[in-house]
């Protein structure tokens, strides 16, 4: 296990007393911290698919299928995840550096699948890695369950990859298979497909004597790089081919066993994609280990064994510092759900690299300040006025793998924040990953749609990304949380939970290294935030004076009547019609949380001017969300139109719009207004649900109305917002701790047991939950923002009970 080599080791005791690194040790970290993020389950659209962080390298992925009948397969042969067709998969454990283990689901293959992935550092290439594919049958299988496994690997790019030794001639492997190849960043590699455990099906027919099932098929082909990624359809167009020959050979009266009749032809050689099947008889076992040339020693199926163990339990020791589920959480089932449900963000994350489409003709009906602005903006789009852009790469993780496979900047600022927790470098790595996405101007595109693969699952209508919108920017909230963690170390050196964290906190436990970070950082930051001051300013000539003079409203752009897509919740009502002086109270409140903390972050690096200019951005927004958008009839916050009077009107539609001053951090826990704020939260007519906060008001007429997506339903990231901020004025003396530290409890419990419940029932996280019923709806195995709830349940226990009711 990485943690525990001695460079590892070494660097905890730098860290201990403090030394400054030189160069070479910075270096050397920077190394060890890159080679242990290399490789990973890194095609999360996959069920299970590995690949390096290398724009074009080698791919791996694996597929299978149930072959008893000769119609099913078409339906069940498994490869990118798909929602509705499994009773559950996903990752039980996982660590970016070590690895971990998934297990699936399959009930019309009648199988369960593992898959055990695990990391083993060495070498000048990023060390190697090892696989362990076992298949159990499930109960309802026959006791002679066939299956057929496919493992395959690709290459892109320049480099060889070739099978070793088989030949054409015979009628498959008989033990291990091996691969050998070889790229300028990988340098010398093998593959080795094991020759595993399990029975081998005996057909009796007499194409069996042509292709024994107790041998390993592989097939080695060339195709164009982007057929690549289609390997299912490769596959099937192959297939075909094969059965047309056997099935005239043999009569339609004695066709050939469907486990016989879906294989490849055995034809190994070089080539740009290799095919390696295997045809079981009952539970099996094999391992893929890729062994890195460089590496010392090469790794073999006993040492994957022994580390399978090692991850496993250093994960579970490390995970219940970090994340243990505090009270009335304390049955072990939580920390499991809690296990799972970070170890699927954290096994979720991906490496993207292709190009995207961008639509930069600065159309001027892309100024939106007229009214009627929204047609001419649909207009315009109409035009397909996109070019291609890039290639560029993101690593980053995702809301759902099967259904949204690809970054999204405002989910993943939430993501980001449990992972901050278990791996700083990581977090970081990945903000830097993002603002490299960054373009001149200081816009990050909001959803990354990158390569044609990324590109398939996405309606043409939706894949075009335009310079003008705008996301929310969360990612300064975790910009937030890593300088909460430097001045937590900085006061409290002695932190066991920080101490136990530190081997994955270079740049927190190298103060240097911090400030390294965070000034290469600052620059990007600076222009994104100007970016967004600029682009999403509002127009607010006929507000009062006091407001004005300061200039801080602000308006999304690229709304229609119906939705606000770039605010992240799409169909909330808004001001009807749109009118360009609109102003948005979830973005002015956005921009004081992203003022807030890049005043933090001057302040850090000594820019005293810069700290100074932010800090009267800052006041004026705090006022002016005031000033501008609460209404005392109301008695809450809202957004803002120019009425038909042509004067200042607000638009209040209860919900977490309303709440986001509250949310971002913007209500003091001494504000005048907070007691309307809780009221709102913990009106049961309004907001408070059983099973966590509305997003819209019961009583709004809007509620639960036409697609119903933010007009009711419970979603987890704003409710851990609200969540944490409810401990955070519980935790503060204040005319509202009371008050705030029950609410606080009760809605902790509300949202831990509602994803809990649906998650024991269906086996999935879902992307929000009824109001009604507290069921997770919508889509599937949503492994995003919903694993919040992980951090909730970490959260204190302020109930104060001394007898617990526990759950
Ligand atoms: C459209 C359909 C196969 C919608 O979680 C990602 C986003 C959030 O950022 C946003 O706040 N989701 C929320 O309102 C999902 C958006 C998916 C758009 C994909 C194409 C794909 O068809």
């Amino acid at each position: 296990d990485s943690r525990h080599s001695p460079l590892w080791k070494g660097l905890a005791c730098l860290w201990a007393l403090q030394l400054p690194l030189t160069s070479a040790q910075v270096a050397g970290i920077e190394k060890a911290t890159n080679d242990s993020l290399l490789w990973g389950p890194y095609r999360p659209n996959l069920y299970f698919g590995v690949r390096p962080r290398i724009p074009k390298s080698l791919m791996g992925g694996l597929m299978w299928t149930r072959v008893e009948d000769y119609s099913s397969v078409q339906n069940t042969f498994r490869h990118t995840c798909e929602q509705h067709e499994l009773d559950g998969y996903g990752w039980d454990e996982y660590d970016v550096r070590s690895g971990g283990r998934q297990t699936i689901h399959d009930p019309a293959n009648r199988i369960d699948i593992t898959t055990e992935f695990i990391k083993f550092p060495g070498g000048e290439h990023g060390g190697s890695w090892g696989a362990r594919i076992k298949g159990t049958p499930r109960e309802d299988a026959s006791p002679n369950l066939r299956t057929t496994v496919l493992w395959y690997n690709s290459l892109e790019g320049l480099g060889s990859l070739e099978v070793q030794g088989a030949k054409a001639e015979e009628t498959g492997v008989e033990g291990d298979v091996v691969l050998k190849g070889q790229t300028a960043e990988l340098g010398d590699f093998q593959v080795t497909i094991t020759e595993g455990k399990g029975d081998h099906p005996l057909t009796g027919h007499p194409s069996y004597d042509e292709k024994p099932l107790d041998r390993t098929l592989v097939h080695s082909g060339q195709v164009p790089e982007d057929a690549l990624w289609q390997v299912k359809n490769l596959l099937f167009a192959h297939l075909k081919g094969q059965i047309d020959q056997l099935i005239p050979k043999y009569g339609e009266d004695n066709p050939p066993p469907p486990a016989q009749v879906y294989t490849i032809q055995h034809q190994p050689s070089s080539g740009n994609i290799h095919l390696v099947q295997k045809v079981f008889e009952g539970p099996f076992e094999f391992d893929v280990i890729f062994s890195s040339g460089s590496a010392p020693t090469k790794i073999t199926s006993e040492d994957l064994t022994e580390q399978i163990d090692s991850v496993t339990s250093g994960f579970s020791t490390r995970f219940a510092d970090i994340f243990k589920p505090q009270a009335p959480f304390l049955k072990e089932r939580y920390e499991e759900f809690s296990k799972s449900l970070f170890s699927n963000l954290i096994g979720g994350i991906g490496y993207f690299y292709g190009d995207s489409r961008v639509d930069r003709s600065y159309d001027s009906a892309y100024e939106e300040d007229s009214e009627g602005f929204w047609e001419e903006a649909a207009e315009a789009r109409g035009k397909n006025q996109a070019q291609f852009e890039g290639p560029s790469e993101l690593y980053t993780s995702i809301p759902s793998r099967p259904f949204f496979p690809r970054g999204f900047l405002w989910d993943e600022g939430f993501h980001l924040l449990p992972v901050i927790d278990w791996d700083a470098d990581l977090t970081l790595d990945i903000i830097k990953s993002w603002f490299k996405l960054m373009d001149e101007d200081g816009w990050i595109g909001r959803e990354q749609i990158l390569g044609a693969e990324a590109r398939s699952k996405v309606p043409e209508e939706f894949q075009v990304q335009f310079p003008h919108y705008a996301n929310p920017p969360t990612l300064f909230m975790v910009i937030t949380s890593f300088l909460d963690k430097l001045d937590a170390l900085k006061t409290d050196t002695s932190n066991e939970k920080l101490l136990h964290e530190k081997s994955y906190f270079m740049q927190l436990s190298n103060r240097e290294a911090a400030l390294q970070y965070l000034r290469t950082l600052y620059p990007l930051l600076k222009r994104h935030y100007f970016w967004f001051r600029k682009t999403q300013a509002g127009d607010i000539k006929s507000y009062d004076r006091e407001a004005f003079s300061t200039k801080e409203g602000y308006r999304w752009r690229g709304r229609t009547p119906q939705h606000i897509l770039t605010s992240g919740l799409d169909d909330y009502p808004r001001a009807q019609p749109p009118h360009p002086g609109e102003l948005h109270v979830d973005l002015i409140s956005w921009m004081g949380m992203m003022t807030r903390a890049i005043k933090r972050i001057a302040v850090y690096l000594g820019e005293e001017d810069d700290a100074l200019e932010f800090a009267k951005y800052d006041e004026a927004i705090t006022r002016n969300i005031d000033d501008l958008h609460w209404s005392d009839r109301a008695k809450t916050y809202c957004d803002a139109t120019i009425d038909d009077y042509e004067e200042h009107a607000l638009v209040c539609h209860k919900g977490y719009i309303s709440l986001f001053p509250f949310l971002t951090g913007l209500v003091d826990k001494d504000s005048k207004r907070l007691g309307a704020v809780l009221d709102l939260i913990a009106d049961e007519e309004e907001l408070w649900s059983p099973y966590g906060l509305r997003s819209l008001s019961k009583n709004d007429e809007f509620y639960h109305t036409a697609e119903d997506y933010w007009r009711g339903p419970i979603w987890m990231n704003m409710n851990y917002l609200a969540v944490s901020q409810l401990l955070n004025i519980a935790q503060h003396k204040g005319p509202h701790q009371t008050r705030a530290k029950t609410l606080y409890t009760e809605l902790r419990k509300n949202l831990v047991n509602t994803v809990y419940e649906s998650w024991k029932e269906t086996g999935f996280a879902w992307e929000q939950y009824n109001p009604e019923t507290g069921k997770g709806q919508r889509t599937q195995h949503f492994t995003g923002w919903t694993s919040l709830v992980v951090k909730i349940m970490a959260m204190p226990d302020l109930s104060g009970a001394r007898v617990r009711d526990e759950l």
